[in-house]
């Protein structure tokens, strides 16, 4: 089934609401990761020096934003298009970061749990089951592009 108006416009409100809390979320999103996948922590540069999460490190919030903004995007690019194309310099050169840093497909699922409580816990009264399915479809999609790079280049 195609992407629909409704499913495009429930990511919109998500991210609306994200980008009001940034710094906090991005924590939070960074933590669940680490909490669904502690072998996770060897992979990130910002703990390379420290056994505790950096409290104000703008590398994480940059890249943490980024996750949640690409996943808005997805989703608008699966109502108007039905797929998602990420532009070739940034596939290609998110492909070859997550590759040299030793992400592997499964990573992907934790990434994807970690991002869905994250938004969940910000939507509180607002989050709904469809919600959790539109989201969960549009970065899906954006993983599958992705990892369809790593393969490439692998
Ligand atoms: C880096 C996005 C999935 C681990 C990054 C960066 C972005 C990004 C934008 C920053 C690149 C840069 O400017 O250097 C995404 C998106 C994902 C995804 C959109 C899924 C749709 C994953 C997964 C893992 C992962 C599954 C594995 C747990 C990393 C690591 C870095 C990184 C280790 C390097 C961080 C550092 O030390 O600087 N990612 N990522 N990412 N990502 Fe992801
Ligand atoms: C990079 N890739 C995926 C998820 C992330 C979360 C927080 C910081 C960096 C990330």
């Amino acid at each position: 089934m195609g992407f629909t108006e409704k499913q495009e416009a429930m990511v919109k409100d998500s991210w609306e609401i994200m980008k009001k809390n940034i710094p906090q979320l991005s924590l939070r999103f960074f933590s669940l990761i680490l909490e669904i996948a502690p072998a996770a922590k060897n992979m990130f540069s910002f703990l390379k020096d420290s056994n505790e999460i950096p409290q104000n490190n703008p590398k994480l919030k940059a890249h943490a934003v980024k996750v949640f903004k690409m996943t808005c995007e997805s989703a608008i690019q699966l109502r108007e298009k039905g797929e998602v194309v990420v532009g070739e310099t940034t596939l290609k050169y998110l492909g070859s970061v997550h590759l040299q840093k030793g992400v592997i497909d499964p990573h992907f699922e934790v990434v994807k749990e970690a991002l869905l409580r994250t938004v969940k816990e910000a939507m509180g009264e607002k989050w709904s089951e469809e919600m959790k399915e539109a989201l969960g479809e549009a970065y899906d999609q954006l993983a599958a592009a992705i990892k369809a790079e790593m393969h490439a280049e692998a």
